[in-house]
């Protein structure tokens, strides 16, 4: 990785910011360039996938890494990358990606319907805690204008990240007090703490709405999709395949050195990071402890 990318780690007002609000807006993440190859595997994806059940709908393609070179540099691209490991720390990978296309209304005469939630679905049900815990996050980088309020922009709660509930109208048109749109030019990314209530919305601008989603978490999360990447393995750094989910089960819990190597690189660029939790005091085992131990505790 290359060091430059330093200059793009999380700052504390952007830490108080993301803690305030839930989601954090990185502005010019993405060069011309990118942009435009980035749109490429969007509309490749998207003349292969679309059919004539789904023309003039939302098309929502997950598991895209292997997609593109282009999709495999986005993950530890440089002005986003340093802020993931800023909030989650180093014992991370990518656990979701998707691709979205959300055509004009004009082309469609599909019923939108907005719908507010929280990510992770049975997570949600199934954790004790409240709030609840923040586990993951995700990434929306914007290929396309959505300066205005009716490109299809998400739309957000600010700091409803740390409300188990919020008063959602169902009625597939309507918001809930506090909701906003987010504007910003191309080439602008989102972070999303995953509890931030948020919403898809419909498009009735005269243009599409391209974006891409890459979901980060713990490594002892399960992926929530099938992450084809494997075969890529070969040709990747050692982070990268780190991102990527290389490393055995009982790594994600027990990690050693070769199974983050995220850490060993921030030990030597970004000490501060490299500790035993990102939340401060570590409640681990070290690892000498606990690797190759015949107590069968876990
Ligand atoms: O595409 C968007 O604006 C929001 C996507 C979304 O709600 C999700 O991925 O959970």
């Amino acid at each position: 990785m290359n060091p430059d990318c330093l200059q793009h780690r999380l700052t504390a007002d952007e830490r108080a910011a993301f803690n305030k609000d839930g989601f954090l807006i990185v502005e010019d993440a993405l060069d011309e360039s990118m942009i435009a190859r980035l749109i490429e595997v969007v509309d490749r994806v998207e003349a292969r996938q679309r059919n004539d059940e789904n023309r003039g709908r939302l098309l929502s393609v997950t598991n895209v890494i292997q997609e593109d070179d282009a999709m495999v540099e986005l993950v530890s691209w440089a002005t986003t990358f340093p802020k993931v490991w800023g909030i989650l720390g180093w014992n991370i990978h990518l656990y979701h990606s998707h691709l979205d296309c959300t055509p004009t209304e004009n082309a469609t005469a599909q019923n939108w319907s907005v719908a507010w939630h929280q990510d992770s679905m049975r997570v949600n049900d199934e954790i004790e805690s409240d709030p609840r815990p923040r586990l993951s996050l995700k990434i929306g980088f914007y290929l396309t204008d959505l300066t205005e309020p009716n490109g299809g922009n998400t739309l957000v709660v600010p700091g409803s990240h740390l409300q188990n509930r919020l008063e959602c109208p169902q009625d597939g048109q309507s918001s809930p007090d506090g909701a906003e749109p987010v504007r910003v030019p191309a080439g602008s990314a989102m972070i999303l703490d995953r509890r931030t209530w948020h919403s898809r919305s419909a498009n009735t601008s005269s243009k599409p709405r391209k974006v891409i989603w890459l979901g980060y978490s713990y490594r002892w999360l399960r992926p929530k999709d099938e992450m084809t990447v494997e075969h890529l393995y070969p040709q990747l750094s050692p982070i990268e395949r780190q991102l990527l989910g290389a490393g055995l089960a009982n790594s994600a819990y027990d990690p050693q050195d070769e199974d983050v190597p995220l850490r060993a690189w921030l030990a030597n660029h970004d000490a501060a990071v490299a500790g035993g939790s990102p939340h401060g005091e570590s409640h681990s085992r070290p690892p000498s402890m606990t690797r190759g131990n015949n107590t069968g505790r876990v």
